[in-house]
């Protein structure tokens, strides 16, 4: 198997927020991430403000409008917070743009070169669900912190959690749509359709989605893709959808070789997590077998646990980082598993329609 191109990692991801300086405080107090570069008015840049923010290798970038009329602007406004960039880690811009442009990906921006006393900086953008972008950036021969454009600036957090990779990241994407953008990354990306979950294997009594898994060459960038089903209730893949103002990313999945004390950590910052009963752990064990972790303290942390023929993993999801349920975090530490907690998925999406039941969605 190969990609089209050498996809290598995620590169980062932006989020365009209505306020990118108190964004970064709660990425740092909150979740852990470190600042390590800015741009903004005080540094020449007119239109918007940026915060660069880490945590082990993964980098998320939170920006700003200054003014009403920058498209970002209005992108904030439509879908709230978001996920607007994701950056992937390419060998070669030039190639990455000109075979996916070629197979039909719509060009966002054409391979562009920025240039400091760093280095030289390469990308180039296409356009991906919804409002998403989908940025490939090439860095081998730059030597800055981040980008040409931005100043470092080291605040190191309080507390980092202990996150250390993008996992995955996941979008949903309108009913019926699901398909044509697995084929899409297929196509355009190169990715594997690595696993689909029909709205057999994903359903409650009240709401069902569907959902596939693809995958880069190298496993190191998945991206699954979701679409509502009809269900007694509103799917929760239309609930995003609604408040989303359409297609988006719904959640980043974080991983950790410590999920005990990463969520302890994130608890302790405030950080609020989805909650099973404690009936999922009466009968875990047998469920799942022998695991390392204190089944007592996984129970008390509400951390789910999954096995499948490789090994098992353990995974937690927090609530919606804003006000409108749409994008949230899952917290994963992999034990062989490369699945994504199939058998969790009936007690976790119980767990989200009690929360849309709250919220007056259901
Ligand atoms: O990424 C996954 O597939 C898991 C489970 O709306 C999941 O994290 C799937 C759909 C969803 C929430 C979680
Ligand atoms: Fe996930």
């Amino acid at each position: 198997m190969s990609d089209a191109f050498s996809i290598l990692t995620f590169d980062h991801l932006e989020l365009y927020v209505g306020n990118a300086k108190q964004a970064a405080m709660f990425y740092d107090r909150g979740f852990g991430f470190s600042t390590i570069a800015y741009r903004g008015l005080d540094t020449g840049e007119r239109h918007v403000a940026s915060y660069v923010m880490q945590q082990g290798e993964i980098r998320l970038v939170l920006t700003s409008a200054l003014n009403p009329d920058h498209p970002i602007a209005s992108r904030a406004a439509k879908h709230g917070d978001h996920v607007a960039v994701i950056a992937l880690g390419v060998r070669d811009v030039d190639r990455a743009f000109q075979v996916s442009t070629s197979r039909g990906a719509l060009e966002a921006v054409a391979p562009n070169e920025e240039q400091d006393e760093a280095g030289k900086y390469r990308y180039a953008m296409i356009y991906g669900y919804g409002n998403t972008l989908i940025k490939f950036v090439q860095r081998d021969r730059y030597q800055g912190v981040f980008a040409p454009g931005f100043v470092p600036r080291s605040i190191p957090s309080r507390a980092n959690a202990g996150l250390i990779q993008i996992d995955h990241v996941v979008g949903n994407v309108e009913k019926g749509q699901m398909n044509h953008w697995v084929e899409f990354f297929q196509k355009t990306l190169g990715l594997e359709l690595l696993v689909k979950f029909d709205d057999r294997a994903i359903s409650t009594e009240y709401s069902a989605l569907t959902s596939s898994v693809m995958q880069s060459s190298t496993g190191r960038v998945k991206l699954p893709i979701n679409e509502p089903a009809i269900g007694k209730g509103k799917s929760q893949i239309q609930e995003f959808l609604e408040y989303n103002y359409g297609a988006g990313v719904q959640h980043v999945a974080c991983l950790t070789h410590n999920i005990v004390e990463t969520v302890t950590e994130l608890k302790n910052s405030g950080i609020e997590f989805l909650s099973v009963p404690s009936s999922y752990y009466a009968n875990l064990e047998a469920r799942v077998g022998k695991i390392d972790q204190s089944i007592e303290q996984l129970a008390q942390l509400g951390i789910l646990v999954d096995r499948d023929r490789e090994g098992y993993l353990l995974q937690i999801f927090t609530q919606p980082v804003q006000d409108r349920p749409t994008l949230f975090f899952e917290i994963i530490e992999r034990h062989g598993s490369q699945g994504f907690g199939e058998g969790n998925f009936k007690s976790l999406f119980e767990a989200i329609e009690r929360e849309q039941l709250i919220r007056g969605n259901l």
